[in-house]
């Protein structure tokens, strides 16, 4: 039997990278700062989008969200509703958003329009981490309900990530959960070269301190 070997992972990624590129240049030639929220599922990602895009809006900013998810609206329903314009992306069967299905959908954006633009990809810590999409910033967002060991079991969406998110502090010690044993890993993982951020969008804490650290 001859076993023919394709280097089929190294071309997709390597394609994805081109076309990641080419949107962040697209982006960049319309000042367009845009950030490309992974994490995972519940975790908290379609209401820090409108809790933050809330706050810049109210700076007079002008933001848009592409709400990313293997089916249906729901987020791209909850964005439009809170007054943020938004696009739905369905991936329809893969588990997390690439460089193309971006690339088609801001095609469908009148980029003029915005100065920042807020991509909420599909739940998921694994996927995610080998696609960029051409965004500023790579940021993962966890929350204290997923227990206490996500840094430990998932370290690719970490550090292919820029800084981290950990939401849902509010209800930290109702679920069990210690912020710092979650912010201890992060740090021995990163060499405390990146940051964790802890936050609660419901109760609106630490909120500003994101916006800072993605310079928004
Ligand atoms: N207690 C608490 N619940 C939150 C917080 N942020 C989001 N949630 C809730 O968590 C659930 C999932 O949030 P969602 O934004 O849909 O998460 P996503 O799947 O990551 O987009 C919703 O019921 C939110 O109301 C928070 O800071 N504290
Ligand atoms: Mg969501």
């Amino acid at each position: 039997m001859h076993i023919v070997q394709v280097g089929m992972e190294y071309d997709v990624l390597r394609e994805n990278n081109k076309i990641a590129h080419e949107n962040y240049h697209l982006l960049k030639e319309h000042n367009i700062r845009s950030i490309d929220f992974m994490g995972s599922i519940g975790a908290g990602k379609t209401a820090l989008i409108i809790k933050l895009a809330e706050k810049l809006r109210a700076k007079g900013l002008r933001v848009c969200a592409i709400a990313g998810d293997v089916t249906g609206d729901d987020d791209f329903t909850r964005m439009e509703v809170s007054g943020l314009d938004a696009v739905n992306c369905n991936t329809e069967h893969e588990c997390h958003l690439d460089a193309n299905i971006i690339k088609k959908t801001l095609s469908k954006i009148d980029l003029d329009k915005y100065d920042i633009l807020f991509i909420e990809n599909v739940g998921n810590l694994v996927c995610p981490a080998d696609f960029p999409l051409g965004t500023d910033y790579r940021v993962v967002v966890i929350s204290t309900t997923e227990g206490d060991d996500m840094v430990r079991k998932h370290h690719d969406i970490f550090t292919h990530s820029d800084i981290a998110i950990l939401n849902k502090i509010d209800i930290a010690s109702a679920v069990d959960v210690d912020p710092e044993i979650i912010a201890n890993d992060y740090n021995k993982l990163t060499g405390g070269l990146k940051n964790i951020y802890k936050c609660s969008v419901k109760k609106d804490e630490g909120i500003n301190e994101i916006l800072a650290a993605l310079k928004l």
